[in-house]
């Protein structure tokens, strides 16, 4: 074995023998890696179905086609969207929806990052604050903890006038109505992208409200990761309402990208066969019963981090659980600590934000991925109970006991290399 297949065998055993609490991290089904690694690799194919540039590209124009026509069923979307699958992940497709619609100098609203919003929604570190100018709307304080604010959305639509507006987020835990954000942006003039890379699997299960909508209640532009509560390979569906897909397509390609990883699509496709229900997942639990156990997941560890007097950034309506640690604590140590301990997160930021992004003042679980291992509703509390008592200072032992012996309980689907 080479060094790299070393590595990977490394990789593998750190995976298998870890809980994974990452909520934008997933596992996907065997044959969806295995068409990821599969001949599809080995063909350029610049174009789009039936306009390619290369020869050989009959079976990739099917492939490709297919994929589109699931993405679009799945959202049920195919009366008044279109997709493109080309994208490869989730920043590149915002940006390819930036460059379709705004001209330098054009403003663009999203949500602000401590309030959860994501880097590529034109934070202060973006590259493309070069092009475009960025403005934030916020979160308030309501019954359940920190919620979308509509009146500050409303206020700053009106004040600062975006050419786009983003609802989207990577750390929010509350359910909306994408409806209603998307009626005071159009009433406005603005467009809409509605980024649901985190809650995709819940939107096509329909767990959460849908941005797919034939009115001034849709969004113009819808983007997703495909890795999250999708659970497919890497990549990125990027929609569009079909007024705007010659101009999406244009910018991805020529105008940004050259030939399409096919054998990502093709992987894709697979994921979205699952979430249809015409393949099913290793655990052949229907793609919507997966996403209710994934909710269930995350209310119950949440209940186990409060039965130990965490406090919780917002009571989680989705797959993801935001603690607001105690000031004394130093989110890099503790989640190097949980680690150590087999479990493994990510340092978040929180709402008003006071310490650095690196080394914020919370900790964001998720449970798509342990859910997709058969985690259970009984592990999950006890699981949060068990890091609420290494956050309040102590139970190390009990949380390395009771992981390793979970992680070895779980299923895991993969073949070893
Ligand atoms: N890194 C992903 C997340 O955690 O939300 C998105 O970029």
């Amino acid at each position: 074995m080479n060094d790299l297949f070393q590595l990977t065998q490394k990789e593998y055993v750190r995976q298998r023998n870890s809980l994974n609490l990452i909520a934008s991290e997933n596992y996907p089904s065997p044959k969806t890696l295995e068409l990821l690694g599969s001949i599809w690799n080995d063909k350029y194919a610049e174009g789009y179905p039936t306009k390619r540039y290369y020869a050989g590209n009959v079976v990739a124009d099917d492939l490709e086609s297919f994929v589109q026509n699931k993405a679009l069923e799945v959202f049920n979307a195919t009366k008044e969207y279109e997709v493109n699958v080309q994208v490869l992940s989730g920043s590149p497709a915002n940006a390819m929806v930036y460059f379709s619609v705004l001209e330098p100098g054009d403003t663009v609203l999203s949500l602000d990052l401590s309030s959860g919003g994501h880097l590529s929604h034109l934070h202060s570190t973006s590259v493309f604050r070069k092009f475009f100018k960025g403005e934030t709307y916020n979160v308030k304080q309501g019954r359940s903890g920190y919620e979308l604010d509509i009146d500050d959305f409303r206020a700053k639509v009106k004040s600062h006038n975006p050419r786009l507006v983003i609802i989207g987020f990577s750390s929010y835990t509350r359910k909306f109505e994408f409806g209603q954000f998307c009626k005071i942006a159009h009433e406005n003039g603005s467009l809409v992208l509605a980024d649901i890379s985190h809650i995709s699997g819940l939107v096509a299960s329909g767990n959460h409200d849908s941005p797919f909508k034939a009115d001034v209640e849709g969004a113009d532009f819808v983007v997703t990761t495909t890795h999250k509560t999708l659970r497919g390979p890497r990549s990125a569906l990027l929609f569009a309402k079909k007024e705007y897909i010659d101009s999406i397509n244009k910018t991805v390609f020529p105008g940004t990208s050259g030939g399409p990883h096919l054998n990502q699509i093709a992987a894709v496709g697979q994921a979205l066969i699952e979430v249809s229900g015409e393949d099913v997942y290793p655990d052949k639990l229907p793609f919507n019963k997966y996403i209710d156990a994934v909710l269930n997941n995350a209310k119950s560890l949440e209940d186990g981090l409060i039965d130990e007097g965490i406090e919780i950034v917002s009571n989680t309506q989705n797959h993801i659980v935001l603690i607001k640690l105690p000031e004394k604590i130093n989110s890099l140590d503790l989640q190097k600590e949980l680690e150590g301990l087999g479990i493994i997160t990510n340092r978040n930021s929180v709402p008003n934000e006071e310490k650095s992004a690196w080394e914020p003042s919370g900790l964001r679980l998720g449970t798509a991925a342990l859910t997709s291992r058969g985690l259970s509703v009984e592990n999950a509390n006890t699981l949060g109970s068990l890091i609420g008592r290494v956050i309040n200072g102590g139970g190390d032992a009990k949380l390395r006991e009771f992981s390793r012996n979970l992680a070895s309980e779980l299923a895991w689907w993969y073949e070893e290399i």
